[in-house]
């Protein structure tokens, strides 16, 4: 087993080109990519590939889905962004649309992820403070173990990832860290009254799409009722259909106290994140306490009420499920010795890689490359199997093909 992949003049151009003037933040699949359409990307040579990525969950809908793109048009030639200090025609309208269709009484837009997350660990202390009435500065958040919630300096003071991490510091204090998946140390932790939120991911993407035991979401809501914390479920990767229910704690009928959306908020278009919660929650922000120049702008509004729109209207819970229990159960029927574990709910899933070879994630992810198909290892032996949530029947069979052909790369 070795790379022999060779790249052409053109794709080699353009990974040079980022190599020399952008920041060495990222260790990318040498493919250069120029157009999407549905579960499909193309690259700079018009070779075409099966996105089982899609941008980590960002592009649910598929690629430049023609609803979204035509909103998205649409509105850009109309007005984009207003600020906050002024009202825009549209913001109300997607709030409105937003919290009907989640059920909470507001929403708070944002833009990126880790700023929705941002957004709910202040709203938690606030909470905390002026409606638990917890000490100034006692607040504590509870947090698990490889978890993933971004890249602020704020978020990855609780991360326990150390290239995450270090020398990033000082980390500001306030967090509790517990297992993934564990609800003995979660009622250990509430003991502490100062406790006013447990930040959590329904399923874990970054620790390798860590689904957690049934009953898990129910214990966590019983749990904070109970101790009077806030729920905050972070489904921006498990959200929006991705795992077959519109959200992840759905599976357990489990309504979350604080809701975290993003990624696929705008199918790809765009950075739309928001926060969702009841009054007694959000009301606690006042003006001038929180927000972004770019949060909430038309665009978005207009963008994200359609994204949300599609998922309903083309059935992609119905289909997540569906085909995420064909991709996992075919992917059980290949036996393969390379493949250690399936796992996953809907269409978040991962395989864990078993090979003498540490690369072994890394070279099949270049040999599905080879064959038609891009995906990307994480934590060097899991790799994360997340196309689009409209692929069909026979698209799965076809990519279970390119899989089983390109783990035979691995053998000796
Ligand atoms: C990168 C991971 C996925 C997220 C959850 C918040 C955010 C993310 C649950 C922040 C973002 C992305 C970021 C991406 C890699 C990717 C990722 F592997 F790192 F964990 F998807 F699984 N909460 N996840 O998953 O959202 O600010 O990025 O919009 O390149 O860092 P963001």
């Amino acid at each position: 087993m070795q790379s022999t992949i060779t790249l052409s003049k053109n794709t080699q151009q353009y990974i040079d080109l980022e190599e020399k003037y952008g920041a060495h933040n990222y260790h990318p699949l040498p493919v250069v990519l120029n157009k999407g359409e549905g579960v499909f990307v193309y690259d700079v040579d018009g070779k075409r590939y099966y996105d089982f990525l899609s941008g980590y969950s960002a592009v649910n809908q598929g690629h430049c889905h023609p609803k979204i793109i035509a909103a998205l048009i649409e509105q850009a030639g109309k007005l984009t962004l207003t600020s906050r200090a002024f009202h825009s025609n549209l913001l109300g309208e997607y709030e409105k649309y937003i919290t009907n269709y989640f059920g909470y009484d507001k929403v708070l837009p944002m833009n990126t992820g880790v700023e929705a997350v941002e957004t709910a660990l202040k709203l938690s202390r606030k909470w905390g403070y002026e409606v638990k009435g917890v000490a100034e500065d006692k607040a504590v958040i509870v947090v698990c173990e490889g978890n993933f919630h971004g890249r602020t300096t704020g978020v990855i003071a609780f991360s326990n990832d150390p290239s995450a991490k270090n020398n990033f510091g000082p980390y500001s204090p306030g967090y509790v860290t517990i297992p993934h998946n564990d609800l003995v140390s979660l009622e250990k932790v509430l003991q502490d009254k100062n406790v006013v939120a447990f930040l959590f991911e329904p399923i874990q993407g970054e620790a390798g799409v860590v689904v957690p035991n049934e009953g898990y979401f129910k214990g966590i809501r019983n749990l904070c009722t109970e101790y009077n914390v806030l729920m905050v479920a972070d489904e921006i990767q498990t959200g929006l259909a991705r795992t077959g229910k519109m959200l992840a704690c759905d599976h357990e009928n489990v309504r979350p106290d604080v809701l975290i959306l993003g990624k696929a908020l705008s199918g790809g278009t765009l950075p739309v994140s928001a926060v969702l919660a009841d009054d007694e929650i959000m009301m606690t922000i006042k003006p001038g306490e929180h927000g972004s120049t770019y949060g909430g702008n038309p665009l978005a509004c207009a963008v994200a009420i359609t994204a949300l729109q599609v998922l309903k209207d083309e059935k992609m819970m119905e289909n997540a499920e569906a085909m995420g229990e064909l991709l996992r159960n075919e992917l059980k029927k290949l036996n393969s010795p390379f493949i250690d574990i399936v796992r996953g709910k809907g269409l978040l899933n991962a395989i864990v890689i078993k090979h003498s070879n540490p690369d072994a994630a890394w070279e099949l992810c270049l040999a599905l490359k080879e064959n038609g198909l891009l995906a990307k290892p994480t934590h060097g032996d899991k790799i994360r199997f997340a196309p689009p949530l409209l692929i069909t029947q026979s698209q799965i069979q076809e990519c279970v093909a390119i899989i089983s052909k390109s783990l035979l790369h691995l053998q000796g």
